[in-house]
């Protein structure tokens, strides 16, 4: 399992209780359906998803990409025990969602970018690597129950 430091671990916290989760949870989860069109086949149940407008303006985008940003709060306030945190929305992804899992990473990366763009020139070379580990963790852990 991945090993923190306390300097990795204060970064993270820390960033994390300045993140405004509703709002950068709709901005990443809209930013992943326009950017990388093809995640948009597991959300037709989400209604009109055929323009970068429609998907910006999508309740449903909106209250979903809040709770996937909710869930990267319980990793972080678990950040010694993600696996196990993530057990059962591994299952799910897996089983059930059928989600490519390299689109976990590609959501990663569109989350790592709103908070750069966001924190500007307090999103440090620290912060960066400190949240791009969280990624890879976040990713891998949701990934497990697919082998
Ligand atoms: Mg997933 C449901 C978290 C990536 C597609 N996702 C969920 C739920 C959570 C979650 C918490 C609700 C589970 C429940 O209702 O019990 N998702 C989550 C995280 C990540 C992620 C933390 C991080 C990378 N999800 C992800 C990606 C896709 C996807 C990349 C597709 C490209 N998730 C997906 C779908 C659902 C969930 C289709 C069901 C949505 C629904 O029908 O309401």
């Amino acid at each position: 399992m991945v090993k923190w430091t306390e300097d990795e671990k204060q970064l993270i916290t820390n960033c994390w209780a300045k993140v405004n989760v509703p709002e950068k949870g709709a901005a990443t989860l809209s930013t992943l359906l326009i950017g990388y069109p093809w995640t948009q086949r597991h959300f037709s149940h989400f209604g009109n998803l055929s323009s970068a407008d429609y998907i910006l303006n999508n309740p449903q985008v909106k209250a979903h990409g809040k709770k996937v940003l909710t869930a990267f709060g319980d990793a972080i306030k678990n950040l010694d025990n993600i696996k196990a945190t993530f057990c059962e929305l591994s299952e799910l992804h897996c089983d059930k969602l059928h989600v490519d899992p390299h689109n976990f990473k590609l959501l990663g990366d569109v989350l790592l970018n709103r908070l750069a763009v966001h924190f500007g020139r307090d999103f440090t070379p620290e912060l960066h690597a400190a949240m791009n580990k969280l990624n890879h963790t976040v990713a891998h852990s949701l990934a497990r129950m697919y082998h």
